[in-house]
This record gives C-alpha cells, structure tokens and sequence, in this order.
C-alpha cells in the first residue's frame, strides 16, 4: 500500500489553507460567555450590512422547535443563562440537545434567536455592552478577514458551542431530511480547465445534484474525505453520513485544476475554485481548493477539501 490516509494528508503541500479560520477560533474561545455572544452579535450584525444570509428552511427549523419554544417561555435572565451555558459547553439538558443537532440545525436554532433578540423577545446584547479589550482585538481580527473566512469563523464558533457529544454515550443525531437529488433533466455539468478526470467530474456534478449515493461510489471502501479544518473522516459508512447530515444544497463552482499521476498509478488531482453555502447564496464565494487521491481504480482513497488563505490560492499549483 504506498499510500496511508495519513500520508495522503499531505498532497500538494504547497496548498496554504485559510489558517487565520482556527487561530481566531483559538482566541474566541478563550473569551467569557458573555464577551463570546457580545462579539458574535456585533459580527454577526455588521456583517449582516453587506450580506444576506438566508433563512432556513421550515424542515431544519421544526427539529429544533421545542427548545426553542422553552428559550421563548423564559424570562430574559434564563435566556442568558441559556445562551452563557451554550457557550460554555455545560452539562444542561438544552445544552445535550443543541449537541445533538447536525450543523445545519444548530445555525437555524442561532438565526431565530438572533431574530428574536432583534425583536426584543429573547434577551438582547445591550448596546452599550463593553466587550473586554481581547474580544474587541478578535472582532477587530474578524472584520479583517474575507466574507468566506467570516462566515467559516461564525459557523465553527457555531458548532464548537454545547455539551460535548464525546460524554453523552449513546446519543440520538438529529439532521434535517434528505433532499431528494436533482432531476436528470435539471442537472448541471462543470467543466474543469486542465482536468478531464471522470471521477474529478462526476463527484463535483454529484455534489452539486445532492446525488449521494452516486457521490458515495465514487469513493474507495477505506477512502476518506478531509473537511477543512477537520480529521479526515475514514470510511464509506462514516463518508456517507457526513454527506447526507452535512452536505446538502452546497454550490461547487471549480474552475481548473493539475492531474499529476504517481509511481504506483495513483493520481493527484488538485482543483481550486469556489464553493457557495446556501445559507449566503451567491452572497458569498468561498475560495476552496479539492485535493484528490484516486487509486489505480479510479475510486477516491483521499479528498481534502480546503478553505484557501487568499484568492492568490486560486492559481497555486505548485507541487
Ligand atoms: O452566540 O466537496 C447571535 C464539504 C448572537 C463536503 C448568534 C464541502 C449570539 C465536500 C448573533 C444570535 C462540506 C466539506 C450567536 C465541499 C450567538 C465538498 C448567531 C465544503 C451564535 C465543497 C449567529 C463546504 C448566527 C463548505 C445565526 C466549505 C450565525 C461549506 C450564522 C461552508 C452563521 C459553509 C452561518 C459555511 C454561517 C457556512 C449561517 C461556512 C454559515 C456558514
């Protein structure tokens, strides 16, 4: 076996990932409860002059309802408790709920509440809150990020929150239903400038039709797919779950890319581009790069999937 997952890891080392994602992560989390939700209210709301997020869809919200329904019932020092306990990853039976929510829910669960504190019916952020002088240096290093970078420190910021689901033993997920894929008829196609690999194509087109079970064989059975950010998630099973829990209604939009076969008729395939979330929509390209490794069958044994440092990434092939 040339190739390890672990080895494989490191394809294209001269790709340079968006780094500033996690170091801010890093520094937000280190903040008070209260300095985390202030700065997340004050980005969220800046941000929110220039892009348009999206909201979510009745079917993701509905999962969600009942706590939600109890934040409401409560009075504005319970809710802060709520949103402080969140933060905090307590152990409350809101915060193992919130953990056991798919990504998708936990955004929806975040947008009504921000509405809500908008609108006066959840405890609001005061406006003369004094976030202490880090909080204020994160925000500061937010506003310098790109749209892409901000929106991935907001989700992840997001995703981090609640009881860790490591302690909770068996657990029930909660994700919102599958789509249903992509009529044949509506399909879209990508072309690829440099790249001609059928797999290559068929997992962007897949994607993009939300045609999972089509994406899913594409891959080795021990293949693995690298979230950015993220371990590499190992397995056809472990894959197929994340596509199915993750990974609907995304855009990919690759634009071109380098084919560099191996000695031992593994190839390497590096695409870059942009990916659209359909939380902003055309609001917000993300610039991504896809580091592939096929084996002889052609079948995928590794794909990284990165959020680049800059658009200058865009056109950085060098091996
Ligand atoms: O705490 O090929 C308040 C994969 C204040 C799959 C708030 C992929 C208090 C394979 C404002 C209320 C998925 C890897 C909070 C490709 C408070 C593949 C609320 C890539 C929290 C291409 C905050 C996909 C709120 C990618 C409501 C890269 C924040 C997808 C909302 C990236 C933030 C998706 C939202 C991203 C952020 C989505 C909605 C980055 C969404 C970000």
């Amino acid at each position: 076996m040339p190739f390890t997952i672990d080895s494989a890891r490191g394809i294209f080392p001269g790709t340079l990932a968006a780094d500033a994602v996690p170091a801010t992560i890093a520094r937000f989390i280190q903040l008070s409860d209260e300095d985390q939700l202030a700065l997340i209210w004050f980005a969220y709301t800046e941000m929110g002059t220039t892009i348009t997020i999206a909201a979510p869809g009745a079917a993701n919200m509905v999962l969600a309802e009942r706590t939600m329904a109890e934040i409401k019932a409560m009075s504005f020092a319970e809710q802060t408790k709520v949103m402080c306990d969140l933060a905090n990853r307590a152990d409350t039976p809101i915060c193992r709920a919130y953990a056991s929510w798919s990504v998708n829910i936990k955004l929806g669960f975040w947008y009504q509440l921000g509405q809500w504190m908008e609108q006066g019916t959840v405890a609001p952020i005061p406006e003369s809150y004094k976030l202490s002088a880090n909080a204020a240096a994160v925000l500061q290093a937010i506003r310098g990020l790109e749209p892409g970078q901000q929106i991935t420190v907001l989700r992840n910021a997001v995703v981090d929150m609640g009881y860790d689901t490591a302690k909770m033993g068996t657990y029930t997920r909660v994700s919102e239903p599958i789509a249903i894929p992509v009529a044949a008829a509506t399909r879209t196609s990508v072309s690829i400038e440099g790249v001609t690999n059928e797999t290559v194509l068929s997992y962007i087109n897949n994607m993009n039709a939300n045609d999972f079970d089509a994406v899913i064989d594409l891959f080795a059975a021990d293949g693995a797919l690298q979230p950015p950010f993220q371990r590499p998630i190992v397995g056809r099973d472990n894959v197929f779950r994340y596509l199915r829990e993750d990974c609907q209604n995304l855009k990919l939009m690759p634009e071109r890319g380098v084919v560099e076969p191996t000695d031992d008729g593994f190839n390497q395939i590096k695409v870059t581009g942009k990916v659209q979330t359909p939380w902003f929509g055309a609001g917000v390209g993300m610039n991504m790069a896809w580091r592939f490794l096929l084996n002889p069958d052609g079948k995928i044994f590794f794909v990284a999937i990165d959020l680049l440092a800059s658009p200058k990434e865009l056109l950085n092939f060098a091996r």
